[in-house]
């Protein structure tokens, strides 16, 4: 708790260009939730380097990904949006909660996997201790809730499982936090496959659409999507394809799948594709304009990212300092 509201915590990589599914799968879903609860939105740029980077796009893309969270609408003098590297808790508290999770509880992670085979040249331990960083930015806040994607419900469940051994040992110490996931959006699958989530770092750019995408490129993404040769238009597993435009359509609309399926009967995917299209160029053109009206800014976004900074910190350094006595750290003297 903080000043009596319950605590959020969520983050997003800097690596690759956000696509929608990022959109609607999480940020989205973060404006909703920022009144209710004392949020802290991380640029999570220390999970970036598990997978090489270039320092100069890196810095960039972060920069960029912390002027889109306030673009999309979160206010940054009540949300605390920063990067993970300007608090060095995230570090400090990830190697002592190394030493309470087991390698046969990472063995078991799915990203693990599918990253390892993507970067087989490069499977570093970093990814490997990947979701206890991502533990210890949660706990490290003492959150409460936490909105991921589907995708992340695992990495949850072992931060879980790692407060309450914490826990278990050394006395109430951690908020357990639990999952949030949005009913809509949750998991919006790529256009060229339906079968697999849309991905930042999919290799086929026509499966994915990027949130700086312009009408004319969202618009052609949209044509060429997968659909089926069934010619109808239901909100159904048996037909992934249009299962998947419903949901963008619904999720940017704010229609649910019901009234989407009365509003497309009779009709062919050759109207539905353009309607989500147009769906999706009205929910991301005024993002894409106070983008480029912010990054205009850069004394703003400087003062933002300093205090920020200062308030995270300010908050994670609370946690580290019971936590390292607990585990019987000697005091500093002061
Ligand atoms: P990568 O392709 O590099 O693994 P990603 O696109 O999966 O990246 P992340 O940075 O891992 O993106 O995820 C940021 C947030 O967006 C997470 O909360 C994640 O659950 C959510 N998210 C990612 N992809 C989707 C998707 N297709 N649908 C809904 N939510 C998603
Ligand atoms: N692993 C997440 C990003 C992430 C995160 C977090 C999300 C890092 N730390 C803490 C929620 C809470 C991802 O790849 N989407």
């Amino acid at each position: 708790m903080i000043d009596g509201k319950k605590v959020l915590f969520s983050g997003m990589q800097a690596t690759g260009n956000l696509t929608l599914g990022n959109y609607l799968g999480a940020l989205k879903n973060w404006l909703t939730l920022s009144d209710e609860y004392e949020c802290f939105y991380s640029v999570v740029d220390m999970h970036s380097i598990t997978i090489r980077q270039n320092p100069a796009e890196l810095r960039k893309r972060a920069r960029n990904l912390l002027t889109l969270y306030i673009a999309a609408g979160l206010d940054p003098k009540k949300n605390c949006i920063y990067y993970q590297s300007h608090v060095s808790g995230h570090a400090e508290l990830s190697w002592i909660l190394s030493c309470f999770t087991y390698m046969g509880e990472l063995n078991r992670m799915t990203q693990f996997k599918d990253k390892a085979a993507k970067h087989a040249d490069n499977i570093n331990a970093g990814l490997f201790t990947y979701p206890v960083l991502m533990a210890a930015d949660i706990l490290l806040y003492q959150a409460d809730v936490v909105p991921v994607g589907v995708d992340q419900m695992q990495h949850l469940e072992l931060t879980r499982n790692v407060a309450e051994r914490f826990n278990n040992i050394y006395g109430d110490v951690f908020t357990v936090p639990e999952a949030y996931v949005g009913k809509v959006g949750a998991k919006i699958m790529s256009l060229q496959d339906p079968s697999r989530k849309m991905s930042k770092s999919d290799e086929n750019p026509n499966a994915s659409i990027y949130l700086m995408d312009d009408p004319d490129t969202i618009m052609r993404k949209f044509k060429r999507a997968v659909t089926d040769s069934e010619g109808c238009i239901r909100y159904s597993d048996a037909q992934p394809g249009i299962k998947n435009l419903l949901d963008i359509y619904c999720a940017c609309t704010g229609k649910t799948p019901q009234e989407a399926e009365k509003e497309f009967d009779g009709k062919g995917y050759g109207e539905l594709k353009p309607a989500v299209g147009e769906a999706v160029i009205s929910v991301l053109k005024p993002l894409q304009e106070e983008v480029a009206r912010l990054s205009g800014d850069k004394a703003y976004i400087d003062s933002i990212i300093k205090e920020n900074a200062e308030k995270a910190n300010y908050y994670a350094s609370k946690t580290l300092r019971k936590v390292q006595k607990k585990v019987g750290f000697p005091e500093k003297i002061r």
